[in-house]
């Protein structure tokens, strides 16, 4: 029953689809455990995608992200961390399966409207970047 972190990006954000992207997840069963909205600053942005760096779309991922405010969410529920990727889709858009997240809103392989943890470790490190324990939920709630 772990908690994986989500986000709506900014591209979302802006066209509105926050609402409808919070369907899903509802509908999908799974629990929101904690929500805020904020805009990452540039340091902020290179930092949670450290992973990334040194990559070609390194430097446009952190324009992308910090170009406007995001979404972020504790989500909780039998395999949250699977689930919710399921319910993204695969990273480029284009790619992902029909009824996704990605495939019915996203624009292009970098405005991809969603992330999601892909793992245990990244989900803990994920969330912990945003939220402090008592921004999150207890499960017995
Ligand atoms: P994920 O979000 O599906 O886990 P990652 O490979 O972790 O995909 O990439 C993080 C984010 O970087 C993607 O969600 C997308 O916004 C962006 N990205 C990934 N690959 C590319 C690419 O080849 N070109 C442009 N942007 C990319
Ligand atoms: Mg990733």
């Amino acid at each position: 029953m772990a908690n994986t972190l989500g986000i709506v990006k900014p591209d979302a954000v802006r066209r509105k689809l926050v609402g409808r992207i919070v369907e899903r997840i509802e509908r999908a069963g799974l629990i929101l455990r904690g929500m805020k909205v904020m805009k990452l600053t540039r340091e902020q942005a290179e930092k949670f995608y450290a992973v990334h760096e040194g990559k070609p779309f390194f430097k446009s991922l952190v324009e992308y992200m910090t170009s406007g405010p995001i979404v972020v969410m504790v989500i909780g529920g039998h395999g949250s961390i699977e689930r919710w990727r399921e319910l993204m889709g695969v990273t480029d858009p284009a790619k992902a399966k029909y009824n996704t997240i990605r495939r019915e809103f996203g624009t292009s392989i970098e405005k991809n409207v969603v992330h999601g943890s892909d793992c245990l470790e990244t989900a803990r490190r994920e969330v912990g970047f945003f939220f402090r324990e008592d921004e999150v939920l207890p499960k017995e709630i």
